[in-house]
């Protein structure tokens, strides 16, 4: 029993951090993956990353359920129409990414937000890396966010938060897999490990 309660006590999870545009245009990158850095936590995954203008339009029209589209047929002369679900695009990752928060009223200026310009996309792995990473980051509202976080050092605006962080093991894996194509990803054994777990 105590073996198995160990074992899961050091579960490795990871977690995806993105700094948003924001943080990117503020020259807040360097700054941001050092907390993640110092606090000795395993880089696996880095790329500063645009997600396309389309995108931003798409986030109107997928608050329908499906959008019909025009199409051409192989010949050019009828047209159809296809029925295309932007959700089910896996180009739409910041869509995607925020599906849960579909229903709000911000979704459309989050997504304008978060596709209005490079983002700096993490994987970070470590031991109870998800909660702690939740921890440096800080509360949503960075005026709510204690001084020491993230954002209570560096935001002030809900909407201008400049740093995303998965909030379970689940959305961490998942996540990783939205942003990060195969091979994007390195196994890797920092120098420091034994200098940071007895
Ligand atoms: P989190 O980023 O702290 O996990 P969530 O509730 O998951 O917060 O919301 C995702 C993101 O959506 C926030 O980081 C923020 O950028 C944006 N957001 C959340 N609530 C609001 C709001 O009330 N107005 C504008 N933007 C919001
Ligand atoms: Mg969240």
């Amino acid at each position: 029993f105590l073996p198995h309660l160990i074992a899961s006590l050091q579960q490795v999870d990871q977690t995806y951090i993105m700094v948003k545009p924001d943080g990117v245009q503020r020259g807040l990158v360097g700054e941001i993956i050092s907390r993640f850095e110092k606090k000795g936590f395993k880089l696996t995954g880095l790329k500063l990353f645009q997600c396309s203008k389309e995108l931003a339009e798409g986030a109107g029209a997928c608050q329908k359920e499906n959008l019909h589209r025009r199409a051409h047929n192989g010949r050019g002369a009828k047209l159809y129409f296809a029925r295309v679900n932007l959700e089910k695009d896996s180009n739409v990752d910041s869509i995607e990414h925020y599906k849960d928060l579909k229903q709000k009223s911000f979704f459309p200026k989050l997504i304008d937000y978060i596709t209005s310009g490079p983002v700096v996309c993490m994987a970070w792995e470590g031991v109870g890396v998800v909660a702690s990473a939740r921890k440096l980051i800080g509360a949503t509202d960075p005026l709510q966010a204690e001084p020491g976080t993230i954002r209570g050092d560096l935001a002030v605006q809900t909407g201008r938060n400049v740093v995303h962080g998965s909030d379970s093991p689940e959305n961490g894996k998942r996540e990783i897999a939205l942003w990060f194509k195969e091979g994007e990803l390195c196994e890797w054994t920092p120098v420091q490990a034994p200098w940071l777990r007895e």
